[in-house]
């Protein structure tokens, strides 16, 4: 190699770049580590950031205090260089250890290469995000990190613009902090991903992407994923100009180190103080290793590309850099070699250490209390293998000690000994304690949990005057956005017009553009926008337009915004209220109520229901205190109905999980909830005048769910229930019947069988007729409760028709 001595001027000092040297190397031995590692059964999966350093460390010089990543699973060199990952705690996770202290991303509740921060302390309260580098968390599915980008960059912009957001200092300073995502070349292919770029080209937000493109996205190369296979060609039109915003887009090479550090230099800069997104499209990077341990690139890459990764390796470029620069002789940079080596596998055999002590302490008093129940126990033999299996167990997990336990307990079950009673503690401790492992926090679990906000009664004037639904929401935002500078609104058609239905009418120009804003029509970074700015200490107020449009969003729902809290262990949160209206109107894209498809993909969030405009109110205001996220569908067909608004409208609160008994029943329980409400109460009128009598509940929130579990005691009183809504059969009807009764063990106090009254399969048809006949209607409900009604007692209710 040579070492040609030039007078070429560094762009950093040489201790600087022989740093950045040292951790490039540090980080490639942590990937070629981490590969053994899994070939070795050791870890289960593995996906490494080898042939992506030079840029990622190049990237970290750019990234100031205060800024925000979101990114993907090849970003661990830019965790290790803003000193947020220890190359320890990037092992621990790996092993899927899941001690938060071990892995502070994900508590080893996510595959490696998940990144993320703890932006909040153990109460749940917000760590300074203005004095720590921070990342939001990854998830696995491409370009899902995009949309949540756009909210990360669009809070500076709120922070910088809204005068009364200049106190919150400890959130912000002055919107200075960039938004740094990053995205592999054949996640470009997304829709995510074109919709976020065009959002914040429209929005003009410091919002830096870098693409990291090797040409591949697995196996599949590059003309397969983007057309002319060169993403910055294509979003060439979204350059600005002199007379026209967008973005300014810059391309550099994977393994020029120089370059590298200029443009990410130039590029935040343009970002931080225009607010200005950038793009940088960094080019000819290399997988010294292929894509994951689940296959080897040899496979599908040829000869000639698997000579030019390696001749175009950064690290590899980095050191003929150096040499040729004269920055050092070639023996210090073996020497760095060496070290980083030696520094990446001790770091790698703390973290394996840690990892099995964590994991032997249970394994220890497992091995204790089945050698003592040897000892004491008839069956002696059986324990003894049972106790023998579990010690020969190479690399145990914890499933393989409570395996042995529960296996010896069968054995010891008509045996009174005190090691029995010994196992059976240690089962139920083991319980506690994993599901405190992998199950917690999937929920807000804070002091500002929505489960504990005070409950305060509407109040009412002596003047019993009556306005439309929508005013009530109205009064209910306008006391929001007066209260707390933090909270904003926006969706499509929610700024001048004051959304479809008017609950903002007049907003806008009261509290300004940036309160109260239109957006494109593009559902899934609404949702992204609200998630970011919601993760930067802000209090959004996402609105889709209609239920049946939220479909756009349910993915990024599902797999970012309903996980956060539960994939960081409660190290992150986006208190993100989304707002929508559904269940009553006509037509197929106008009228659904897919709450059951809801219900299934998005635990973590709450679902809330409410059956007029008054609750709807109610629950802002709940939530609004509280730092859990939720959907809130109001009732399509309400807006218009009559309704009083209370005085005390900013301040009092509906509870969640609290349904409400909206008629005294004594023969059969309706369960229901939004819409539903209005037909099931018209036709428990029409059922009274044939002498059945019934209660009917609103649930009011369908997650959480009656948490006190107040249905099945309606039913003790009439023995009998109906679920009723306006999905498709087995949808919310059956989530609510397996609530109720299995749950809430209703099944004890039925003298009928259960049953649920439902739209039909299809989707609603158009206009009064269409909507009658598909969904369930007052003629229909009365006449399943009364065939109900009849079968217990065919002499009293003779068939009608
Ligand atoms: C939505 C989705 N589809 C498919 C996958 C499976 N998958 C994981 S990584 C990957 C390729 C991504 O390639 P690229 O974006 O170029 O990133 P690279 O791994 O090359 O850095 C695929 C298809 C996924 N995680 N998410
Ligand atoms: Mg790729």
């Amino acid at each position: 190699m040579s070492t040609i001595k030039t007078v070429k001027k560094p762009s950093s000092k040489v201790s600087e770049i022989l740093q950045d040297y040292k951790l490039a190397c540090e980080s490639r031995e942590a990937s070629l580590l981490g590969r053994k590692e899994v070939f070795m059964g050791k870890a289960k999966f593995g996906i490494f950031g080898d042939g992506k350093e030079v840029a990622q460390i190049a990237m970290a010089k750019a990234f100031k205090k205060g800024d925000f990543r979101s990114g993907y699973y090849r970003d661990q060199t830019f965790m290790f260089a803003i000193g947020e990952l220890t190359i320890q705690e990037y092992f621990a996770q790996l092993y899927a250890h899941t001690d938060i202290e071990a892995d502070p991303a994900s508590g080893g509740r996510l595959m490696n290469g998940h990144f993320a921060t703890r932006m909040l302390n153990e109460e749940g309260e917000y760590n300074s995000v203005v004095e720590n580098r921070n990342s939001s968390s990854d998830i696995s599915p491409t370009a899902a990190q995009m949309p949540r980008l756009v909210g990360l960059a669009y809070a500076s912009k709120l922070f910088r613009q809204t005068k009364e957001l200049k106190g919150f200092e400890e959130l912000s300073i002055n919107g200075n902090e960039v938004a740094f995502g990053t995205i592999g070349n054949a996640s470009t292919s997304e829709g995510m991903f074109f919709e976020a770029v065009n959002a914040a080209g429209v929005l003009q937000i410091p919002m830096l992407i870098s693409i990291w493109d090797d040409e591949y996205g697995i196996s599949v190369p590059k003309e397969y994923h983007t057309t002319k296979g060169n993403i910055s060609k294509v979003l060439a039109g979204f350059q600005r100009d002199n007379e026209e915003n967008g973005f300014e887009i810059f391309t550099v090479c994977g393994w020029d180190y120089e370059d590298l550090v200029k443009t990410y230099q130039k590029a935040a800069k343009v970002s931080r103080e225009e607010h200005v997104p950038t793009l940088v499209h960094v080019q000819e990077m290399t997988q010294p290793q292929g894509h994951s341990t689940s296959g080897s690139h040899e496979r599908y890459k040829s000869k000639e590309r698997l000579l030019w990764e390696q001749e175009h390796d950064c690290i590899v470029k980095l050191r003929e850099w150096i040499l040729e620069n004269g920055y050092v002789e070639a023996e210090e940079l073996d020497n760095i070699e060496d070290q980083a080596r030696k520094t990446a596998k001790e770091a790698k055999n703390a973290a394996w250490k840690a990892f099995m002590a964590s994991i032997k302490e249970d394994e220890r008093t497992a091995i204790d209390l089945l050698e003592q129940a040897q000892e004491q126990s008839s069956h002696s033999g059986a324990l003894k293998s049972i106790k023998s299996n579990l010690e020969g167990t190479l690399n145990p997990i914890r499933m393989d000690s409570v395996k042995a336990v529960k296996k010896a307990l069968r054995v010891l079950k008509s045996e009174d000994i005190p090691a029995r009673k010994q196992l059976q503690d240690w089962v139920r401790r083991i319980e506690k304690e994993n599901f405190e492992r992998f199950s917690s926090h999937l929920y807000s679990e804070s002091s500002q949990s929505a489960l504990l906000v005070d409950v305060v009664e509407p109040e009412y004037d002596e003047d019993i005057k009556l306005v439309d639904g929508r005013e009530v929401l109205q009064a209910c935002f306008d006391a929001a956005l007066a209260r707390d500078p933090r909270v904003f609104a926006f969706g499509e058609d929610v700024g001048k017009i004051g959304d479809v239905n008017q609950a903002f009418a007049g907003l806008q120009d009261k509290y300004g553009e940036l309160r109260v804003t239109d957006t494109g029509i593009r559902e899934c970074t609404i949702i992204g926008q609200g998630i970011g700015a919601a993760l930067r200490g802000l209090r959004p107020i996402a609105e889709i337009q209609y239920l049946d449009y939220l479909l756009y969003a349910i993915q990024i729902l599902s797999d970012d915004l309903a996980t956060l809290q539960y994939r960081t262990k409660g190290g992150q949160k986006a208190p993100l209220i989304i707002r929508t209206r559904g269940h009553r109107l006509e037509g197929v894209w106008h009228s659904g109520s897919p709450m059951g498809m809801i219900l299934n993909s998005i635990r973590g969030i709450y679902v809330l229901v409410p059956r007029n405009m008054t609750q709807a109110a109610g629950f802002y205001n709940t939530l609004l205190q509280s730092d859990d996220a939720a959907l809130i569908i109001e009732c399509l067909n309400g807006y218009r109905l009559k309704e009083r608004v209370p005085v005390n409208i900013g301040e009092f609160t509906v509870p969640l999980g609290k349904p409400e008994v909206l008629r005294e029943g004594e023969d059969v329980t309706i369960v229901t909830y939004g819409s539903m409400c209005r037909v099931i109460m018209d036709a428990a009128e029409q059922l009274q005048e044939e002498g059945i009598s019934c209660e009917v509940i609103d649930v009011q929130t369908l997650l959480p769910f009656d948490t006190g579990h107040s249905i099945v005691e309606s039913i003790k009183k009439t023995n009998r229930v109906v679920f009723a809504d306006e999905d498709v059969p087995g949808g919310a009807s059956a989530f609510m019947l397996q609530k109720v009764l299995e749950e809430q063990e209703g099944y004890r106090y039925l003298d009928s069988k259960p049953i649920t009254i439902t739209g039909k399969e299809h989707r609603p048809a158009y206009a009064s007729d269409g909507d009658y006949f598909s969904k369930p209607n007052t003629e229909e409900v009365f006449d399943k409760i009364y065939a109900l009604m009849a079968e217990a007692n065919p002499g009293k209710y003779p068939d009608i028709y």
